[in-house]
């Protein structure tokens, strides 16, 4: 593909970087995000009007290659949704040094991530309500049911991606993996997601040539994200990853570490999530249907508020430890 273009100079859909705006004009780094965890993202100011925003940084950079193209691409062609980050725009930062830098700006989301939110209340001794887990994966089921309308598959869910606000807001972010649909089936044989939460049929597809897989996968993902709202870890996560590689297609589907503490109704979701066979795995317009699903139909804003006042309960008490060292 890359030399196909180099044939073609005058490619319309390839962004030339020259372009590209410079941040610097527009906004200025306050803060890291994340520690890693997504690559380069940093909190940003907007000096102009003094706005929030996170910017997701590729860097060095000489030209556009086809993955960035791609990012880019499923970025501005999206329309807004409330549960997907929005995108404010790409910019280019000229170094003809070190290499330049490509400059994601998307939406902030001051609440932090749903695992960082689990993993601080087990840390407490604390566990997240059924009712709140239902409102998160609700909120991330409408996210991905916009994404697959759009022909986009995600294909990295995990509660590191699910973004909250300190509203209580639950918005999806990272489709550094995601494919736009070409045909109704697509599959490319490079590495995807994160081995824990990936679909077996994505593993196969990865380890040999005939086998295909659907935006079905994403519904695998977040059954076992459903799985980590409640234990604080996907199942496998004490292996090697290379090892749950290997174990993911031939285990039986997981389940709720302690499946007595919580409703049949959840337990019964995520093994519909967890349907191995993914032509018998239901969509997600079929599951927004759940009965588990349902119980925060209607119920929105107070299991909004219910989660903004957890957000703020544990962002209260990590600053606290965190003065404390
Ligand atoms: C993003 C803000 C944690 C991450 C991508 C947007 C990856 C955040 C964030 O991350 N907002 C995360 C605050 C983002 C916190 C957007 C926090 C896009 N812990 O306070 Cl690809």
């Amino acid at each position: 593909m890359k030399s196909l273009f180099g044939l073609f100079p005058y490619n319309p859909n390839m962004i030339g970087l020259e372009s590209l705006d410079d941040p610097s004009d527009t906004w200025e780094i306050v803060d890291t995000i994340g520690k890693g965890t997504y690559g380069k993202v940093y909190k940003v100011n907007n000096k102009k009007d003094g706005s929030l925003a996170a910017v997701k940084i590729l860097d060095p950079i000489s030209d556009v290659d086809e993955e960035i193209e791609a990012e880019y691409n499923i970025l501005q062609s999206l329309p807004n949704h409330p549960n997907v980050v929005k995108f404010y725009g790409m910019f280019y930062k000229a170094d003809q040094y070190v290499g330049g830098q490509l400059w994601l700006v998307l939406e902030l989301c001051n609440g932090g991530s749903v695992t960082d939110l689990v993993k601080s209340m087990l840390k407490c001794g604390q566990r997240l309500e059924e009712a709140v887990i239902s409102y998160i994966l609700y909120g991330a089921l409408q996210g991905l049911q916009h994404l697959h309308n759009n022909r986009i598959i995600h294909r990295d869910v995990k509660g590191n991606n699910i973004l909250l606000t300190t509203e209580g807001g639950v918005k999806l972010v990272d489709f550094g993996v995601s494919a736009q649909l070409t045909s109704a089936r697509l599959r490319r044989n490079t590495s995807v997601g994160t081995p824990f939460w990936m679909a077996p049929e994505v593993i196969a597809c990865e380890q040999q040539y005939d086998y295909s897989y659907d935006v079905r996968c994403d519904v695998w993902s977040l059954g076992i994200t459903a799985i980590e709202l409640a234990d604080g870890d996907p199942p496998l996560s004490d292996m090697h990853p290379v090892k749950a590689l290997f174990k993911i297609p031939r285990n039986p589907p997981p389940t709720l570490c302690k499946p007595e503490r919580w409703c049949r109704g959840f337990s019964y979701f995520i093994s519909q999530c967890l349907i191995k066979d993914f032509e018998k795995r239901p969509s997600v317009i079929h599951l927004l249907e759940h009965p588990f699903i349902r119980q925060a139909h209607g119920k929105d804003m107070a299991l909004q508020k219910q989660l903004a006042e957890l957000i703020n309960t544990q962002q209260q008490y990590g600053s606290i430890a965190k003065t404390r060292i």
